[in-house]
Parts: structure tokens; C-alpha cells; sequence
């Protein structure tokens, strides 16, 4: 008896409660993200606002309180890269390959609190990179690739604990990788290639345990190769090629169980080849050209079945080729 009559009641329950939802839902104002993108529309050179032409401000300011949802459905389905979560607070803003021309730091990062993909890539954007990125803090994913921006990599990116991928690959940036990208423990993908930094890679590195995919080739990056790579245990692509790496190749890089393309040519690293690059048995590609290496090839190499590509020219190699070489049924090269 008493179950039926609730159930009975229960719409003007649920009627109730998406009054009182919407009616008092406190803090958090979408209409305020909506402002932060008009704004940063604004401030972006004339060529970009044709591709941004949807972002408009008109049902916005002719709304009040009372009908917020219809604010939020404005900006979160009309408006272009735009998209929302269920909340309607922007959870993606998808503008690659739109024409836009201007500063990213016109836009008011912490505007964005729920934001988690950012996707820039190949436009004219232009600046340094603002430490205030770090205002992102729910970003998982971060493409500024293929832009103007300058200056260094901000040490702040370290404070983005959830992110997964950062891409600020061909820019004109300069310094070193910030040591501080090894506290990023979801961290699966970097790719900071032609991009025209410089210094030395952290050993810190090595606590990147979910990194899978590493393209750092194309820049000025020196010292050693730390030998914390060896914990990279997930790492499936290793490109540090065209860079001026000097010192040993780590024996640690053995540990690497699923490697599958290892590319370190053009740089000045010395020493022998390490047997314990025979133990990688998913590498199918690898490439040690163009270095100082010196002794002879070492006979593991030819336990690695799935090798497809191997070029070790333009070394100081010495001695025979092992026979165990022979053993390499699928190269193609
Ligand atoms: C940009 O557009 C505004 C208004 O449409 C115009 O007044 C201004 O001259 C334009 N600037 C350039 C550099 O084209
Ligand atoms: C809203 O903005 C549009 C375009 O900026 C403007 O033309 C219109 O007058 C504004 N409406 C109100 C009610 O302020
Ligand atoms: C790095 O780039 C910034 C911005 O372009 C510049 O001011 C600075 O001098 C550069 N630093 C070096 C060491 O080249
Ligand atoms: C290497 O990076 C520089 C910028 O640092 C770029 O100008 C050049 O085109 C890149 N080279 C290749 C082969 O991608
Ligand atoms: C990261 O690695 C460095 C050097 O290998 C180490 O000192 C540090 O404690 C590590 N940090 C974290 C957060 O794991
Ligand atoms: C990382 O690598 C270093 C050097 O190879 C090693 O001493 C250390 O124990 C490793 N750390 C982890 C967490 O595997
Ligand atoms: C509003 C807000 O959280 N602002 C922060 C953005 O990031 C800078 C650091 O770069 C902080 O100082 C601000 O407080």
C-alpha cells in the first residue's frame, strides 16, 4: 500500500527535484565559459572569426536565470569544437586545422575547470606558453603541435595530474623538458619533436611507467640517455633520433618488453651495442646509424624474430657479422 502510493507520487518527486536542481544550482555558471571563449574569439585576428562564426553571444545575454538551460544547450551544441559533459560545462574544445590566428593566453585558463581535451593543432596561434595553464586541472589531453608558440615549456605542465598526452611538437620553443612531466603518472604519450628544444632528459623520466609512445626526435637534447629509460616498461615507440645524445646506450633499455621501434640515429653516442637489446623480442624496427659506436655486433641481435628493419651504418663497428644474423627471416631491409 504504502510502495503504490509513492509510486504514484513519485513523478512530483522527480518534478520537484529537477525544479530544485536547476533552480539552485549553485557556483558553477556554464554562461561564464561560453564569456571566456567570446572573449578569447575577440582577441584572435580576423581570419580566425569566420571558422568561429557560430560562436556567438546573442541567446546568451537575451536569457536570464530562468531559462539557463537553453544558454547552456546554446553554446555546448551550436558552437563550433564546442562540446559539453552532462553537466554543461565544456569538457572539449576540438579546433585543430581552423585558421585561428592570435594568443592562446587570451583565453582565461581557469574559466575552463572541467576541460579535458584541448586540441590547437595546426593553426598560427603564437606566444609563450603560460604557466597558467596549470588552471587546467582536469586536462587528460593537450595538443598545441604545429603552431608559433615560443619560449619555454613551463614547469607547471607537472601539475596537470591527469594528463595522458601532451603534443607540442613543431613550435619554436626552447630550455630543456621540464623534470617535472615525470610526476605525471597517467602520462601514456609525449611527442615534443622538431621543436627546437634543448638540454639534457631527466632520469625522472623513468617514472612514467604508462608511457607507451616517446618522439623527441629533431631537437637539440644532449647528455646521456638515462639508464631509468630501462623502467619505461610500457613503452612501445622510443624516438630520440637527430638530437646529440652522447654516452653509452643503457644495457637498462633490455628491460623494455614490448618495444617495438627503437630509433636513435644522427646523435653521438659511443660504446658497444648492448646484448640485451637482444632481448627484445617485439622490436621491429631499429635504427643506431650514424653514431660513434665501436666494437662488434653483438650475436643477440639475431634472437630478435620480429626485426623488420635494422640499419647500423655509419658507425665504428668492427669484426664479422655474427651468423646468428642470418636468423632475421623477416627483414625487409
Ligand atoms: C578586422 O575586422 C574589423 C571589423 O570587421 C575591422 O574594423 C578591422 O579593420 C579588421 N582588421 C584587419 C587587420 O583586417
Ligand atoms: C545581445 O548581443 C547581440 C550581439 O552582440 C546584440 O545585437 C543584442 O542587442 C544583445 N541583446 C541584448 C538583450 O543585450
Ligand atoms: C628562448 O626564447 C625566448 C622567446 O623567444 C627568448 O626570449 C630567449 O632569449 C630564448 N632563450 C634562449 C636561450 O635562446
Ligand atoms: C627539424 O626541426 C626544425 C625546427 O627546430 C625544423 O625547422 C626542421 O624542418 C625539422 N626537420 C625535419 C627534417 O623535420
Ligand atoms: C621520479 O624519479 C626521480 C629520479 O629518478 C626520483 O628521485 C623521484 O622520487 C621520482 N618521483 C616520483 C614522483 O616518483
Ligand atoms: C628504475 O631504474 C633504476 C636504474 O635502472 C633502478 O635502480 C630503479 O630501481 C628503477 N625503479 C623502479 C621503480 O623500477
Ligand atoms: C583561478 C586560479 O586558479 N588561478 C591560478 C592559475 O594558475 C596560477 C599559477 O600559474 C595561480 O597563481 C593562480 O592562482
Amino acid at each position: 500500500m504504502a510502495f503504490s502510493s509513492f509510486n504514484k507520487l513519485s513523478p512530483v518527486f522527480f518534478i520537484i527535484f529537477v525544479l530544485i536542481h536547476f533552480q539552485f544550482r549553485p557556483a558553477f555558471d556554464s554562461t561564464q565559459e561560453a564569456q571566456a571563449l567570446f572573449k578569447w574569439k575577440a582577441n584572435l585576428q580576423n581570419q580566425s572569426h569566420y571558422v568561429l562564426s557560430s560562436w556567438s553571444l546573442y541567446p546568451i545575454n537575451a536569457t536570464n536565470n530562468s531559462n539557463q538551460q537553453r544558454t547552456k544547450i546554446s553554446h555546448c551544441t551550436n558552437w563550433f569544437g564546442v562540446s559539453c559533459d552532462h553537466a554543461g560545462s565544456i569538457h572539449r574544445l576540438n579546433l585543430f586545422i581552423a585558421g585561428l590566428k592570435g594568443k592562446l593566453n587570451e583565453l582565461s585558463f581557469s574559466s575552463f575547470p572541467h576541460l579535458a581535451c584541448l586540441d590547437l593543432a595546426i593553426n598560427e596561434l603564437f606566444g609563450v606558453i603560460s604557466t597558467q595553464i596549470c588552471n587546467l586541472s582536469k586536462l587528460k589531453y593537450l595538443d598545441l603541435s604545429t603552431n608559433q608558440f615560443f619560449g619555454k615549456i613551463p614547469a607547471e605542465i607537472g601539475l596537470l595530474m591527469h594528463l595522458e598526452t601532451l603534443h607540442l611538437a613543431e613550435n619554436q620553443l626552447n630550455g630543456s623538458i621540464p623534470k617535472e612531466i615525470g610526476q605525471l603518472s597517467s602520462f601514456s604519450e609525449l611527442a615534443l619533436y622538431s621543436s627546437g628544444l634543448d638540454g639534457s632528459v631527466s632520469a625522472s623520466f623513468g617514472n612514467l611507467s604508462n608511457l607507451a609512445w616517446l618522439y623527441l626526435f629533431n631537437n637539440s637534447l644532449s647528455g646521456s640517455i638515462p639508464i631509468e629509460m630501462g623502467n619505461l616498461s610500457n613503452l612501445v615507440e622510443f624516438y630520440i633520433d637527430t638530437n646529440s645524445f652522447s654516452g653509452p646506450i643503457p644495457s637498462s633499455l633490455g628491460n623494455l618488453k614490448i618495444l617495438e621501434v627503437l630509433y636513435i640515429f644522427c646523435n653521438q653516442l659511443s660504446g658497444s651495442i648492448p646484448q640485451e637489446l637482444g632481448n627484445l623480442e617485439f622490436l621491429t624496427n631499429i635504427s643506431l646509424r650514424s653514431n660513434n659506436f665501436s666494437g662488434s655486433i653483438p650475436a643477440s641481435l639475431g634472437g630478435l624474430r620480429n626485426l623488420l628493419y635494422i640499419d647500423l651504418f655509419n658507425n665504428s663497428l668492427s669484426g664479422s657479422i655474427p651468423p646468428e644474423i642470418g636468423n632475421l627471416k623477416n627483414l625487409l631491409i
